[in-house]
């Protein structure tokens, strides 16, 4: 039976999922919400998640929210990109959790300021901190990738989902990777895959 998201296609956490599911061969049947969208605020979403956000999941009456949570269930869930050693398992946590938060961040401010909020209310200051703080975490990525072929080891895993995500996030928002060849060489790599290309490269742009 195919799983259930509800969440806009161009939203990055709602991409996270539905590039992993796709990666997996998890049959996923989307529901726009959130963004121009709304349907957020009911009570009937609300009761799926009070935080109102997106993506939430629905598995044959499994109701989950927060996207990291989602990719951990549906991994184990599948067998899919499951790391059995613990010590690589935890640097890829690591990794999740900084990509989703620390590298996120200022992603997320830049795609407001850029893309979601309304023109009126829009800040060129908050873009340019934004900017800045993007640049100096790319450079912390790089050096990731100076030493692995993939953000942690030879293979992709979920470490590369949440940064391949944001990074894409990025070139949609005229970031340059001229100065980050590591993150170019990985980001080409990426883009090789027919799950990013399904589920990333082609989603549309925040908010809709
Ligand atoms: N920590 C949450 C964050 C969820 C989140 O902030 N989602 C954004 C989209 S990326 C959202 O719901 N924005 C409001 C909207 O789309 O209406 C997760 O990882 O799932």
């Amino acid at each position: 039976m195919a799983i259930k998201i509800y969440g806009r296609l161009s939203s990055a956490n709602v991409q996270k999922i539905n590039w992993f599911c796709d990666y997996a061969n998890i049959s996923v049947i989307n529901f726009n919400y959130g963004g121009v969208h709304g349907k957020t605020q009911t009570i009937e979403f609300k009761e799926m998640n009070p935080n109102s956000r997106v993506p939430v999941l629905d598995d044959n009456n499994l109701i989950l929210y927060e996207s990291n949570a989602i990719l951990r269930y549906l991994s184990k869930k599948f067998n899919i990109l499951v790391e059995e050693n613990t010590e690589v398992n935890a640097k890829i946590d690591q990794w999740i959790d900084w990509g989703s938060f620390t590298f996120a961040s200022p992603c997320s401010l830049l795609t407001a300021h850029k893309l979601s909020l309304p023109e009126d209310q829009r800040d060129g200051l908050i873009v340019e901190k934004a900017k800045k703080d993007i640049l100096s975490l790319l450079e912390i990525i790089d050096n990731q990738l100076g030493k692995e072929y993939f953000i942690v080891g030879e293979k992709f895993s979920l470490a590369d989902i949440p940064l391949g995500i944001w990074c894409h996030r990025c070139v949609n928002l005229k970031i340059s990777f001229d100065n980050f060849q590591n993150v170019n060489n990985w980001y080409i790599k990426l883009n090789k895959m027919n799950s990013f290309q399904k589920t990333v490269l082609s989603a549309p742009l925040p908010p809709n």
